[in-house]
C-alpha cells in the first residue's frame, strides 16, 4: 500500500517528509472530525437492525513521494557513469577523484539512488558520465518518471544535487505517457541566452499567470548559493495564487481545490503521466570550460521528490501500488484505474467526475443502481441529489440500504 500522509497539513520539508511517511497511516486514523475535507468517500451516518444509511463525500488520496512509485529511465542509455569505470572529480578540485564503476557495488551510481530513503549524512545518488565522454559535444541527459497513468502534483517538486546544480536544465511533462511533451520549468544561469527568455521568478506570478511557463536563474544564476543544492519547481506557489492568505491548518487543501474545479486550466497544468528532467549543461563555475579537466564537469543527484496523489476523479481515497502500478480503489460505485466509468449495473445516468463544490464537503456523483430510475420511490434522493449539489448544503446524498 501507498504510505500516505493526511492531504490537510503542509507538506514538510526534508527531512520530516520520510518520517512523516511512516507516521502517515497512524495519524489518519485520528477521529472523524479531525479528518480533512475529501479524505473518505463514505461514513456510516447510523444503522439500525438492517438499515444502514451512509453519506457520500468526494475524495482523493492522499499526497505521497510519487517518485518512489515510477519507473525511471535515463537517455541516452550509456550516459549513467562507470561503463568503461572512469574517474569523476569536483569541479572546485580536479585532483579530487572519485572512480565510478558499473561492475562495483560501492562504485556505482544508478538511477534508483534517486529515489532511495536518504540516510542523514550519507547520500547516495545517480552519476552521470563526465563531459570528457561526449566532449566536443555537450554532455546532456534525460531522466524520465513515467507512472503509467494520471497523477496530479500536489506540492513542490524537489530535485537534490550531489554536484553543483546545472547551468541549464529543463522540466517537462507527458499526458500522453511520453508521445508528446510540454515544459513546466526552464532553468538557467542565464536565461536570455540559453533560452531566449527573461528570468522571472515564482515568486513574482500574478494570478493571471497561473500556469505560466517561466524561467527562472533562482537555482543556477551566478547569484544562486553555491551551498545550496536543491532545484525547485514551485508548485505551492501557484496554487496559493488561486487560495488568498493561507488558510488555517486542516483548511489549508480546501479552498485551493474548489477554486482549481474552476480553473481547469491549473488542473490541466499539473496532471501528467510522465516527468521529464532534461539536463542541457553541467555547472561549470563560470564560462572558462577546462580542457584539460572535463573529468569535473558532470550531474549527480542524490534525491528526487514529486508530491502528488493519483488522478481518481475524486473517487477514491486510496491508491495502491500494485504489480509494478499505481490504482485508484474505486469507490461511489465506479470502476478503471483511475475510476472513469460507472460499474456495470450502476449505470442509470451518466458518469460524472467527482466536485470539490460544494465547500467543504463537494459532490460524491456517485454510479446509481441500473433500476434507479424506475425505482424512484425507493430511491428518492435521485432527484434531490442534482438540487443539493447546486446548493450549499454539505451533504450530498444518505443512500439507504
Ligand atoms: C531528450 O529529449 C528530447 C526531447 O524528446 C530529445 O530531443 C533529446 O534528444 C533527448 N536528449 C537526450 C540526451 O537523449
Ligand atoms: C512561495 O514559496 C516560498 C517557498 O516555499 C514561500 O516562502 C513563499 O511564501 C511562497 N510565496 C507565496 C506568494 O506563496
Ligand atoms: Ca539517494
Amino acid at each position: 500500500m501507498v504510505p500516505t500522509v493526511p492531504t490537510g497539513l503542509a507538506w514538510p520539508d526534508e527531512p520530516l517528509r520520510r518520517v512523516l511517511l511512516l507516521l502517515g497511516a497512524a495519524l489518519s486514523l485520528g477521529s472523524a472530525s479531525q479528518l480533512p475535507p475529501y479524505s473518505r468517500c463514505k461514513v456510516t451516518v447510523h444503522s439500525s437492525d438492517d438499515v444502514a444509511a451512509w453519506e457520500y463525500h468526494s475524495c482523493q488520496p492522499q499526497t505521497t513521494d510519487l517518485a518512489r512509485y515510477a519507473r525511471i529511465h535515463v537517455d541516452p542509455m550509456d550516459i549513467t557513469c562507470g561503463k568503461p569505470p572512469e574517474n569523476i572529480c569536483a569541479l572546485e578540485n580536479p585532483y579530487l577523484c572519485a572512480e565510478c564503476d558499473v561492475s562495483m557495488l560501492g562504485l556505482s551510481h544508478p538511477p534508483h539512488l534517486m529515489v532511495d530513503a536518504e540516510v542523514p549524512d550519507t547520500s547516495t545518488f545517480w552519476q552521470s558520465a563526465s563531459w570528457h565522454r561526449t566532449h566536443p559535444e555537450p554532455l546532456r541527459a534525460n531522466i524520465t518518471f513515467s507512472w503509467g497513468r494520471e497523477v496530479e502534483l500536489t506540492h513542490d517538486v524537489v530535485i537534490t544535487f550531489q554536484s553543483r546544480r546545472p547551468a541549464a536544465l529543463v522540466l517537462e511533462r507527458s499526458r500522453d505517457h511520453g508521445r508528446s511533451w510540454r515544459p513546466l520549468q526552464f532553468y538557467a544561469d542565464d536565461c536570455l541566452e540559453e533560452f531566449g527568455m527573461e528570468q522571472r521568478r515564482a515568486l513574482d506570478l500574478l494570478s493571471e499567470d497561473v500556469t505560466k511557463v517561466i524561467c527562472t536563474e533562482e537555482y543556477s544564476g551566478s547569484f544562486a548559493s553555491k551551498g545550496i543544492r536543491t532545484v525547485r519547481m514551485e508548485i505551492q506557489n501557484r496554487t496559493a495564487l488561486l487560495a488568498g492568505p493561507r488558510l488555517p491548518p486542516g483548511r489549508v487543501s480546501a479552498s485551493p481545490y474548489g477554486r482549481m474545479t474552476a480553473n481547469p486550466a491549473l488542473r490541466d497544468f499539473l496532471t501528467l503521466t510522465d516527468l521529464r528532467l532534461s539536463l542541457l549543461r553541467p555547472a561549470t563555475g563560470g564560462t572558462f570550460i577546462d580542457k584539460e579537466n572535463l573529468q569535473k564537469y558532470h550531474y549527480a543527484i542524490s534525491d528526487v521528490l514529486v508530491p502528488g496523489r493519483c488522478q481518481c476523479n475524486l473517487h477514491a481515497s486510496e491508491c495502491v501500488f500494485n504489480a509494478g502500478r499505481l490504482a485508484c480503489v474505486c469507490q461511489h460505485r465506479t470502476a478503471g484505474p483511475d475510476c472513469s466509468k460507472c460499474q456495470r449495473g450502476f449505470r442509470s445516468r451518466r458518469w460524472r467526475q467527482g466536485s470539490y463544490l460544494p465547500y467543504p464537503m463537494g459532490s460524491a456523483n456517485v454510479c446509481l443502481p441500473n433500476n434507479a430510475i424506475s425505482h424512484a420511490a425507493l430511491w428518492p434522493s435521485v432527484s434531490s441529489v442534482e438540487n443539493k449539489e447546486h446548493s450549499s448544503g454539505t451533504q450530498v446524498l444518505n443512500f439507504i440500504f
